[in-house]
C-alpha cells in the first residue's frame, strides 16, 4: 500500500521537478460531463485520444475513464494507451492529479493538494468535486508511490518549476479568497516551499484575460528549461491581454532565480482572439449549476498550455492564422525534442487545454534506497 507522509516533501529532501525532466509517464481523465463538453463530450473525446496518442509515441499514458465509460474510452484510445477505471467530476488531471516530487537517490513521491473546483462556492466551477479530490490519491496507489497530503487548495495548473528551488505562479490565483481564505501572501509562500521543496517563488500578477481558474500559471507562462521561460504575448494595445502580459513580462525582466540567475523570456503570441460560436453554445447542457458557456464568450486560447514529454512537445492547435508561427517558436525553444500539434479547440472550449488534461509522473521509483539494501 502507497503510504501517506506526515512530513513535507522538503524536510524529507524531495523536489518538484522541471517538465522538462524525465518522466516514467503521463496520466489524463476522461471527459464526460454534458454540462462541460459539448454534443454529450463526444467530440472532446476524439480530441483527447488524439492528445493520448500523441503523448504515446514519447512515453506511456494512463488515462482514468469512470465504470460506464470504460469500454467507450477503451474503443476510442490507441492501444499503447492504458486504461483504468477511476472515477472524478471531470477531466483536469492536472489539477486534480499528483504533483510528482522527487530526490537525489532517484525516488519519486506525490503531493496531493485540496482541490475545490477552482474556487469552491465562491466562483467555482461546479460542485460537487469530492471525486475530483480523491483522484491524486487513487493515482498514487496505482503508481505505487507514497503520498503527502497538502494542508492547502492548490491545483497543479497553478504552480510550474525550474527543477532547481524556484516556483512560477499567480497571485490572481494563489492568493485569490476562493483557495485559502485564512492564509496570507507569505504563509502561501511557506507552504509552497515546504511541498514542492522550492526556495523561490517568483510571483505574477493576472493569468490569461477570462481563464476560469482564476489566472492559472499554466496558461499564461512556463519554465522551458532552467532559467527560460515561455510567455503568453500579444502586441495589440487594445487587446485586454496586453497589460497582463506585459506586466508579466517585466517582472520576469526584474527576477532572479533561486541560482541568481536572469530570466530568458520567449514571447510566445496568441491565437485568435477566439470565441465560443453559437453552435458550440448550443451543443452545452444547461441548468444543471456548472460554469455555463454561452455564446460570444471569449476563450483563454493560450499556445504555452502545451505539454512536454520525453523527447517531445505536444502544442494545441488553435487558429490557423497563428499556428505555424507557434509550433516554429516552440521548435526554437526546444532544440531536441520533436513538436508535435495536435487540433484543440474542443478542449479550449472546455475552459482549458492540453497542459490542464495532462499530469506526469517524474522518472525514478518509489523507494529506491530500499531496494537496494534489499539486494545487498
Ligand atoms: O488550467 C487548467 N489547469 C485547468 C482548466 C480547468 C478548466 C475547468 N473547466
Amino acid at each position: 500500500m502507497a503510504k501517506t507522509l506526515a512530513s513535507t516533501p522538503a524536510a524529507d529532501g524531495y523536489r518538484m521537478p522541471g517538465e522538462f525532466e524525465p518522466h516514467r509517464g503521463c496520466w489524463m481523465l476522461w471527459p464526460v460531463r454534458p454540462d462541460n463538453w459539448r454534443r454529450g463530450a463526444g467530440p472532446a473525446q476524439r480530441a483527447f485520444a488524439a492528445v493520448a496518442a500523441a503523448i504515446s509515441r514519447f512515453e506511456p499514458v494512463t488515462v482514468g475513464a469512470s465504470a460506464a465509460q470504460y469500454e467507450a474510452a477503451r474503443a476510442l484510445l490507441a492501444p499503447a494507451v492504458r486504461v483504468v477505471e477511476l472515477s472524478s467530476d471531470d477531466a483536469w488531471m492536472r489539477d486534480v492529479g499528483p504533483t510528482g516530487v522527487i530526490d537525489d537517490h532517484g525516488a519519486v513521491r506525490g503531493v496531493d493538494w485540496v482541490f475545490n473546483a477552482w474556487g469552491g462556492h465562491h466562483g467555482g466551477l461546479y460542485h460537487p468535486w469530492d471525486q475530483d479530490d480523491a483522484v491524486a490519491r487513487k493515482v498514487l496507489e496505482v503508481e505505487r508511490l507514497d503520498r503527502y497530503r497538502a494542508p492547502m487548495v492548490c491545483e497543479g495548473g497553478a504552480i510550474h518549476a525550474d527543477g532547481e528551488g524556484t516556483l512560477l505562479v499567480t497571485e490572481q490565483c494563489l492568493l485569490n479568497r476562493n483557495r485559502n481564505p485564512t492564509l496570507g501572501r507569505r504563509q502561501i509562500e511557506t507552504l509552497l516551499r515546504a511541498y514542492t521543496g522550492a526556495t523561490t517563488i517568483l510571483w505574477l500578477g493576472q493569468g490569461v484575460f477570462n481563464d476560469e481558474t482564476d489566472g492559472h500559471i499554466d496558461n499564461l507562462a512556463c519554465f522551458t528549461a532552467p532559467g527560460e521561460v515561455a510567455l503568453t504575448w500579444t502586441d495589440n494595445p487594445r487587446d485586454p491581454q496586453h497589460a497582463i502580459s506585459r506586466d508579466a513580462f517585466e517582472r520576469l525582466m526584474d527576477a532572479r532565480d533561486a541560482r541568481g540567475r536572469r530570466l530568458k523570456v520567449h514571447k510566445l503570441p496568441m491565437a485568435g482572439p477566439l470565441r465560443t460560436t453559437r453552435a458550440e453554445a448550443a451543443g452545452v447542457v444547461t441548468g444543471t449549476g456548472a460554469k455555463p458557456r454561452p455564446a460570444g464568450e471569449r476563450l483563454a486560447a493560450s499556445y504555452v498550455n502545451f505539454y512536454i514529454a520525453n523527447g517531445g512537445v505536444v502544442v494545441p492547435l488553435l487558429d490557423a492564422r497563428t499556428d505555424r508561427a507557434a509550433l516554429a517558436k516552440i521548435r526554437r525553444m526546444f532544440p531536441g525534442r520533436k513538436v508535435v500539434g495536435v487540433p484543440a479547440r474542443e478542449i479550449l472550449l472546455g475552459g482549458g487545454n492540453i497542459h490542464c488534461i495532462t499530469q506526469q509522473i517524474p522518472a525514478g521509483s518509489p523507494r529506491p534506497r530500499l531496494a537496494a539494501r534489499g539486494r545487498r
